[in-house]
């Protein structure tokens, strides 16, 4: 199948990419190496030494005899985006190419209307490539659980039927984001079901939980191919920052009381999800929502499995709780489905004792790479300008 991957020189896509590629399937990656420019924004980096992507095809095809094609652009860029689908007439998009982190957006201003910026008109030019000149592709998009927010009722997937005065109807699920960033995937999944109303296009909407891990079958290949590991205030996910600050010996930072409950998967099974989206393709009008999680944690839960682990290395980690710098219910019901994907064959991984051990192994063998300074909270969601502490410099792209 000829497959698009945007996104693919990040965490997830570059993975995402090998994966397809190994079983067989034509894959570009498009990329415009934003991600790499936020580092160089923030001071920060992957933990994981990443190759270039100019390498790292380089390394797949001598290793696998397969070739993976890039295209570097900017999803926003409609004269880079358009012509591009017009000649490789995927059938398949994958669309990882958005900016994924909640503190980011919550900087400043800025960075909100970046965020948005980004991942709202990179998705609204490829809807506009795709009912032009690939109607039939299947848009697979990487949405989030927390659209959602957790509401006090059960999370369906994508869909609530609901009845009103007497009348019944199946609608979008309410959505309640907790960030800029998680908002721009709202307008996101609007923009989508509608071009599927109105052009008959097929979406998937994987609605994706907490990713955790760093390996895969293909990256563990050979170093040049290893993904990136964030662990910063601003990118770094709890379960990755928790590892990193047992290992240097900093308390783990539980934000808040640490209730906080969210849908997590392990990267392995992110890649199986999108497979299965894939061979698995939402018919024609249909915009389908998968919510792409495993298990559910609490983050309180996570820092003392991450505690237990770190014990196994005679680590004895300790355990913060932090004023929260966010904005969110740290004591909630979570009770959200996650059958679809079981229901197509996925086989999870559950987060285990070994997983844990063999990440925190992998973050000891880089831990002279660490840099302290970036591991502590620096976005407070109630500021509408956090200054110097993360950064002034204006984010690459933005235009206001
Ligand atoms: P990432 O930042 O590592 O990768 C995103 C990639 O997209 C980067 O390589 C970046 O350069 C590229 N990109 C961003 N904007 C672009 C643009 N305008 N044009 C071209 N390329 C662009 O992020 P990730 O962790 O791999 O996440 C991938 C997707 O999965 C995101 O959409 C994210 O919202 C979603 N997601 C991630 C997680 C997670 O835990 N990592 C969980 C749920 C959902
Ligand atoms: N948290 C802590 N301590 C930390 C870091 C985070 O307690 O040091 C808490 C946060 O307050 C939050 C929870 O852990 O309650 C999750 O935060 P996170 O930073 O691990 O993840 P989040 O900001 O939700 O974002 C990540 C990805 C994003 C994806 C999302 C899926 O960066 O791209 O969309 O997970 S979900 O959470 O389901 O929305």
């Amino acid at each position: 199948m000829r497959i698009l991957v945007l996104g693919g020189d990040g965490y997830l896509g570059w993975p995402t990419a090998l994966h397809l590629s190994a079983r067989g399937h034509d894959v570009t990656v498009v990329d415009n190496f934003a991600r790499r420019n936020w580092d160089d924004e923030l001071g920060s980096h992957s933990l994981t030494p990443i190759r270039s992507l100019q390498e790292r095809v380089v390394a797949w095809h001598a290793i696998s005899g397969r070739s993976i094609h890039v295209a570097i652009g900017d999803l926003c860029d409609a004269t880079f985006l358009e012509p591009l689908i017009r000649s490789t007439l995927p059938e398949t998009v994958v669309h990882f190419g958005e900016q994924r982190s909640a503190p980011y957006s919550m900087i400043d201003r800025r960075h909100a209307v970046f965020t948005q910026q980004n991942n709202v008109v990179g998705t609204l030019n490829l809807l506009y490539a795709i009912a032009e000149h690939a109607p039939d592709c299947h848009l697979v998009k990487l949405g989030t659980m927390g659209e959602y927010g957790t509401p006090n009722i059960d999370i369906e997937e994508g869909y609530i039927t609901i009845e009103h005065r007497g009348r019944r109807d199946t609608l979008p699920y309410p959505k309640q984001p907790g960030s800029w960033y998680h908002a721009s995937k709202v307008h996101d999944s609007t923009n989508m079901l509608l071009a599927c109303r109105i052009w008959g296009l097929r979406a998937t909407d994987l609605n994706q939980g907490v990713v955790y891990g760093v390996e895969t079958p293909e990256t563990t290949l050979d170093e040049r191919l290893c993904t990136r590991f964030d662990y910063d205030g601003v990118f770094g996910t709890a379960l990755n920052r928790f590892l990193v600050q047992a290992v240097v010996g900093m308390p783990l930072t539980v934000y808040g009381r640490g209730g906080q409950t969210r849908g997590f998967l392990d990267i392995r099974d992110t890649l199986a999800c999108v497979e299965l989206a894939i061979l698995n393709p939402a018919e024609r009008g249909e915009m389908r929502v998968f919510n792409q999680f495993t298990e559910q944690f609490n983050v309180a839960g996570l820092a003392e499995a991450v505690q237990g682990a770190a014990r196994q290395f005679g680590i004895e980690a300790q355990i913060e709780h932090l004023p929260n710098p966010r904005v969110e219910r740290e004591e909630h019901y979570y009770q959200a489905a996650n059958t679809r994907l079981l229901d197509l064959g996925l086989q999870p991984h559950m987060l285990s004792d070994t997983l844990l051990e063999s990440v925190m192994q992998l973050v000891m063998r880089h831990r002279d790479l660490v840099r302290p300074a970036l591991i502590m909270p620096a976005v407070n969601w109630r500021k509408t300008h956090n200054p110097a502490s993360v950064s002034d410099i204006a984010p690459v792209g933005a235009s206001s």
